[in-house]
């Protein structure tokens, strides 16, 4: 079955379709929409959509949205983003193609590194800093009816731009909201703590292939269909068929040059430490309101870290944070019942952020209406399904919790157990654990599996799953978390998989909005999850061999979590060191360049974790994490 254009236009954007609320031909009779090639600094013209509001007897704020996605599906609010509450409330809504997509000039720059500085006259040193600035400096200049006033706001790639507008911004920005940011591409989306995200192979295409020309439609299509055009059915054998990364490489991606910098740039080196935004996020001057989801598979380090940067750099900043029951971009979405899977959270939750949340905080700054009471951090409580506000995130009252691991499976809650045990599992790059519940085809971003059912993997020899008793308490889990490993193994590398878990009683009833095969008794629910590629365990930059069979630190944070564990629940560890194939297979055999390992080269491993590992969650956990790590 051969995938059609609009299918795979669909495919990686699907955060930006709304359900929406507005009538078919509200943006016409509504809105002007002007097109304009904007010159920037260095000469270079960027292609801008204007949709102005007819009632020209006021003047009006101005929302902009840089993309990569694609401007001009913009046109008729193709795009369902920014929300019809928004669109209603009577903003200029600006649209543009950053540097090398779509109908923009210039070459497109993967993350494009920040230049301090901000000199109007230096027509090098070009990022999306100077060009956000220049263009609202265009924008307030040339655009009638304005109120010198800007927005930005951004979900994804877009709101990594959002975030890039905010160094050294153009004084006229007043509120910026980076929604789904990217942060860092070694901790978001691609790499977590120096694993790679295989499943995600397809989405490579979008952002390896310069375009030869302006266009309004996408010139690369062909590339992603090289993945797709055998349909598979099955994407757990499918990628093991394709054996070791080099034959993605040598099969798919020979010709792209985003593969290119990531298998020629394994480590954190100055590639990647050049494009994180994070050490740039200074001395900000406006308010910033960022917002992620719980459940976004793509971007759940770039939201969490953006905030905490801002609050380290700029504590006198109006810098909140807004954490929902959300995927990637779920709360650009209304479907009424919000759900994650097979987890239900409650209804209209996107509406309310909507039309409660993300319209207030741009009316207040961009016109001066509505009160200030923003709470610092608005989150959503994944276990209770009840949204909590926080003076300070992470939380420092809420008692940190300390889980051990002890022999028959037990799980010690603030209770350490068999600490001279050892726990040993065999970990086969042949057969590695499925990261779904399911059998799924090729994705082409990771979406579901965020609260799986994990009783796929519980049950197998190659997965430690430790469990604790019966809480007879509610139990609040929230803030940061760091799995302090003391491991060894046979091999010279591997990744650590740690899973953190709700297993709900085995009385559980079944929700309506599942097939009847979902069996929510006994459910073990993944609540977050993380992995870390052993080699990696003292610097990103600098990774380095175990010594077989040498008792060593692994430290592995996971990132925050919101979640009340229910009394009648139980919380559940599981460890294992494939995860597949979300997760590249580790040969196990440590070798330079895990995108250029041959198939001889991996290997099974038995793997030890020791029962003095220790497992804290909130209240400022001791997280010990290489030099080079920005968290
Ligand atoms: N996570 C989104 C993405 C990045 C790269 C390829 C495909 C998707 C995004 O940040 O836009």
């Amino acid at each position: 079955m051969k995938y059609s254009l609009s299918l795979l236009c669909l495919i990686g954007f699907a955060f930006l379709i709304n359900a929406q609320t507005l009538e078919p031909t509200y943006i016409k009779d509504n809105y002007t929409k002007t097109e304009y090639s904007i010159p920037m600094r260095d000469g270079l013209k960027l292609f801008t959509i204007v949709y102005t509001p007819k009632d020209q007897s006021k003047t009006y704020p101005i929302l902009l949205n840089r993309t990569c996605y694609n401007a001009s599906r913009s046109a008729d609010y193709d795009f369902g983003y920014p929300s019809s509450y928004l669109v209603k409330d009577k903003y200029i809504m600006v649209f543009q193609d950053v540097r090398g997509r779509y109908m923009s000039e210039g070459l497109f720059t993967t993350m494009t590194p920040n230049i301090p500085g901000n000199d109007v006259t230096n027509t090098k040193d070009i990022d999306e800093s100077s060009d956000t600035y220049d263009t609202i400096e265009w924008l307030i200049n040339n655009i009638p009816n304005n109120n010198k006033k800007v927005g930005m706001l951004g979900i994804s790639y877009p709101g990594f731009y959002t975030a890039a507008g905010i160094p050294d911004a153009h004084p006229a920005l007043k509120a910026s909201s980076p929604q789904a940011p990217i942060a860092d591409f070694f901790f978001d989306d691609f790499h977590h703590h120096g694993a790679f995200l295989q499943s995600y192979t397809a989405a490579f295409a979008v952002f390896g292939y310069q375009k030869d020309s302006l266009t309004n439609t996408p010139w690369y299509t062909d590339k992603i269909m090289r993945f797709y055009a055998s349909a598979p059915k099955d994407g757990y054998n499918f990628h093991l068929e394709q054996g070791p990364l080099k034959n993605i490489t040598k099969n798919y991606h020979f010709d792209n040059f985003f593969w290119k910098e990531i298998t020629e740039h394994p480590n954190y080196d100055e590639f990647w430490q050049r494009r994180s935004i994070l050490p740039h996020l200074k001395n900000v001057n406006h308010a910033v309101m960022t917002v992620g989801g719980w459940f976004d598979a793509e971007d759940l380090y770039g939201p969490l870290n953006i905030y905490k940067s801002i609050e380290e750099s700029s504590p006198n900043a109006q810098n909140t944070i807004v954490m929902g029951p959300w995927d990637h971009g779920g709360w650009a979405r209304e479907r009424g019942k919000t759900t994650h899977n097979h987890i239900y959270f409650g209804d209209s939750i996107s509406t309310y952020y909507q039309r409660d949340v993300e319209r207030k905080f741009f009316a207040h700054y961009l016109k001066g209406k509505g009160d200030t009471k923003f709470a610092e951090a608005l989150m959503f409580d994944t276990g209770s399904k009840k949204w909590e506000t926080f003076k300070e995130w992470p939380p420092k009252d809420i008692p940190q919790l300390r889980l051990h691991f002890g022999k028959n499976g037990r799980l010690g809650v603030n209770q350490p157990l068999d600490e001279n045990a050892v726990f040993d599992y065999t970990s086969d790059p042949a057969k590695p654990v499925p990261y779904r519940s399911q059998t799924e085809g090729l994705t082409f971003t990771p979406r579901q599996f965020m609260t799986d059912d994990q009783r796929h993997a519980s049950t197998r020899p190659d997965v430690l799953t430790f469990q604790s008793d019966i809480l007879t308490e509610d139990t609040v889990l929230a803030g940061e978390i760091i799995a302090k490993l003391k491991v060894a193994m046979t091999g010279t590398d591997a990744d650590f998989v740690v899973k953190l878990i709700d297993v709900y009683p085995d009385d559980h009833p079944n929700y309506e909005h599942n097939e009847k095969n979902i069996v929510m008794a006994g459910y073990q629910q993944l609540v977050r999850s993380e992995v870390y590629r052993g080699r990696f365990r003292n610097s990103y930059e600098t990774p380095e061999p175990f010594v077989p069979n040498q008792v060593t630190d692994v430290n592995v944070p996971l990132q925050d979590i919101l979640h009340t564990f229910k009394k009648g629940h139980r919380i559940m560890i599981q460890i294992h060191s494939t995860w597949f194939p979300y997760i590249d297979r580790n040969p196990q055999k440590y070798v330079d360049n895990i995108y250029e390992a041959n198939e001889e080269d991996f290997i099974k491993s038995t793997i030890s974790v020791y029962g003095n590992s220790v497992i804290e969650i909130g209240n400022t956990p001791d997280i010990q994490m290489p030099s080079d790590f920005k968290d």
